[in-house]
């Protein structure tokens, strides 16, 4: 099994379906202020400071390429999706967006960024479509915004990225959100941030807290908590989306159900209690899972196979992962000329309800 060749400089062909990447990432200046604000007081969580306050002050080349990209949503952006054959980015606020502001500049902020990338959409609708940034630490404020995004400003998905000052979504404190998004049939992406400070040591002493691994763990941990938790019988319409293959999900299931059983069944723990199926059905049938960071033919294909062909679908994770080689390399993928059509367009055309192009 080889690993695709990174090194080439190739062009994607013209394909005979759109590219759709569905996990862009951009940061209004606006925004970088504020988290240069939050830095400079000294007090941010160590993950914070690890990720934003790396990428907003590394002289790397990688760096400095993140950050010019992220700010851009005009000539820049649309010239390196030329030269990747992306046709659309679904974009979103990048992590951490606004759940690491107090309260009251993330509820505000949240609206200044939905406003900003509406106007985006507007500039250029054939290329872009995007996710909602929300406030989770201010349940009420989230659930008005997604009222507000999904009926003013036509974005019909909503972006979390993960954890929130160290509070999961399985808290039902937070369930004003669920009901909000399955009200107005908006999928929550559920994207990584940084570590919490209860996860983040063993990871960061090896170098191993970020996208390479501690970003997948702790997402899939909160997707698993959502799951145990009984949202999906409470809230039996809502649809979530996880990035990074799932991270991992789809390849843990036959142990999750099988623990998952054999731990209610003991009473074990007061916080799992019965739900109404197995982990691995909520999956199936509540989560769309998307390749992000992983253009590795075999891995999607046994995604494909679990989820089936309709719950899986492409993206890139620019800036951070720039790579034409990866597209060239999905294009090349063995697979029936339908299921790639799914994968690369009509699935996001679906989730995230673009209007017709
Ligand atoms: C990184 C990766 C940073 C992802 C991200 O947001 C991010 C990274 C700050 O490589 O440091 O969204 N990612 O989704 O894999
Ligand atoms: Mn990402």
């Amino acid at each position: 099994m080889q690993l695709p060749d990174l090194q080439s400089t190739r062009v994607p062909a013209p394909a005979p379906y759109l590219r759709i990447a569905t996990e862009e990432a951009f940061a209004p200046p606006g925004m970088l202020d504020i988290y240069r604000r939050i830095l400079e007081r000294g007090d941010a969580d160590p993950g914070f400071r690890g990720l934003m306050g790396f990428y907003m002050s590394s002289p790397s080349e990688r760096a400095q390429h993140i950050m010019r990209c992220l700010t851009d949503l005009d000539q820049l952006r649309l010239q390196h999706m030329d030269a990747c054959g992306i046709d659309m980015q679904v974009l979103a606020l990048t992590s951490p967006g606004v759940q690491v502001m107090d309260k009251a500049t993330a509820v505000s902020f949240a609206r200044e960024a939905n406003d900003h990338l509406a106007d985006a959409i507007r500039r250029h609708p054939t290329r872009f479509a995007g996710m909602l940034a929300v406030a989770p630490h201010d349940p009420q404020a989230a659930a008005k915004e997604i009222e507000r995004g999904v009926t003013q400003l036509g974005i019909h998905a909503v972006v979390i990225n993960s954890h929130t000052q160290g509070e999961y979504l399985s808290d039902p404190k937070f369930w004003d959100i669920f009901a909000a998004a399955e009200a107005h049939d908006a999928p929550i992406y559920l994207h990584p941030n940084s570590l919490p400070p209860g996860m983040y040591q063993p990871f960061f002493e090896a170098g191993l807290d970020g996208a390479i691994y501690g970003f997948g763990v702790e997402t899939g941990l909160h997707a698993l908590r959502i799951i145990t938790a009984g949202v999906f019988d409470r809230f039996p319409r809502l649809r979530m989306v996880l990035g990074h293959m799932g991270e991992a999900l789809p390849y843990w299931a036959y142990r999750l159900d099988y623990m998952h059983r054999a731990t209610v069944k003991s009473q074990r723990y007061a916080s799992m209690q019965p739900i109404r199926r197995q982990p691995s059905e909520y999956l199936r049938e509540h989560f769309y899972i998307t390749n992000s960071g992983v253009a590795w033919a075999p891995a999607i294909r046994f995604a494909q196979d679990f989820m089936g062909s309709d719950r899986v679908l492409y993206a890139m994770d620019y800036p951070y992962q720039h790579a034409v080689d990866e597209v060239i390399a999905l294009d090349d993928m063995p697979m029936s000329a339908d299921d790639q059509l799914r994968f690369f367009q009509t699935n996001a055309q679906a989730v995230f309800k673009m209007p017709p192009r």
